[in-house]
């Protein structure tokens, strides 16, 4: 299996480049389903340790249906398939431009959530334009054992995210261990209580969000993904669900450039477009750097071949 390695403002992407299981044909919907459903603990050990890192997403190239795209891609963490990833697409523009498959300029890549493009500017900085996203429930409270009640919407950038603002805790380094418990919790009440995406989808990503204390960024956030590691980067489909928040508040005018940071401190330059269907078009501006290339073994020799399960 070759894959490059990168990384998207701390947080890794691996891109499955060959070696994949054939996934069949059918939409990018339909073939994410069937990696969920059929090839689990391949693709788990691809991302677990001790071939893999925490909190790494991995990128599978595959056909794309619609021929304008220069490739399809499935992206998955350790726990889930995910419809789109904004930093992934990020680190997967700046694979392609090192491969020399893709040159400065905009190009249209196809996800399960629907065909997202980027414009590559140089060799690491990439703006990703992203399927339209929306809020679909304001001010919900939710019981959460432990921790009391906690408020925050439900939006949907490519994933579903409940998305708390302001954060109850801190977001910074020293609470890291904090925020995870309390993301934990709030998203087994939010599975607990029912809520779900539109189409019965979990809301499986959790984000606090508070305004930052750094000159020029707006916002600072903590963003929980289904495998319990939280995003380095200030994700690209949790910005894009946290712009519809702000757009559906009145809080962002369109064409607007806010500035968001991860609780690490690396930054997106975030804007929308008014969507079709009462949503936005979200655009997510940020750099990817290619840390390795390699070909994955997979001895039958070897005990943690498929990865260490804790
Ligand atoms: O950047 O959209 C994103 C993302 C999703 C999960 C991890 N990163």
């Amino acid at each position: 299996m070759h894959v490059i390695d990168s990384h998207t403002g701390g947080e890794p992407t691996r891109v499955i480049l060959t070696g994949a299981p054939d996934l069949g044909s059918g939409t990018l919907a339909e073939r994410a389903l069937r990696l969920a459903a059929d090839y689990k603990e391949l693709y788990r050990s691809i991302l677990l340790e001790p071939r893999g890192q925490p909190a790494m997403v991995g990128a599978m190239l595959v056909e794309p249906v619609d021929r304008s795209c220069v490739t399809g891609v499935i992206y998955f963490d350790v726990d889930a398939v995910l419809g789109m990833c904004g930093h992934g697409t990020i680190g997967l523009a700046v694979t392609l431009a090192h491969l020399g498959r893709i040159d400065t300029g905009i190009h249209r890549i196809e996800t399960p959530a629907g065909v997202v493009t980027v414009e590559l500017h140089d060799e690491n900085t990439v703006s990703v334009t992203n399927i339209e996203s929306r809020r679909v429930r304001r001010a919900v409270n939710l019981d959460v054992p432990g921790h009391g009640c906690v408020v925050g919407d439900v939006a949907y950038g490519g994933n579903w995210f409940f998305i708390v603002d302001p954060s109850p805790i801190p977001v910074e380094t020293s609470n890291i261990a904090a925020m995870t418990k309390l993301t934990i919790a709030i998203r087994k009440a939010a599975m607990a209580s029912g809520l779900k995406g539109a189409n019965s989808e979990p809301v499986d990503h959790v984000i606090l969000q508070e305004q930052s204390p750094r000159k020029g960024v707006s916002g600072r956030n903590f963003v929980l993904c289904p495998d319990n590691n939280y995003d380095r980067s200030p994700c690209g489909t949790g910005c894009s669900a946290c712009l519809a928040c702000l757009a559906a508040e009145g809080e962002l005018a369109e064409g607007e450039e806010i500035i968001q940071e991860s609780v690490i401190g690396s930054t997106y330059h975030l804007s929308y477009k008014l969507g079709p269907n009462g949503g936005i078009i979200p655009r997510i501006k940020g750099q990817a750097f290619i840390m390795s290339e390699a070909n994955l073994m997979f001895d039958a020799n070897d005990p943690f071949r498929s990865g260490i399960e804790i």
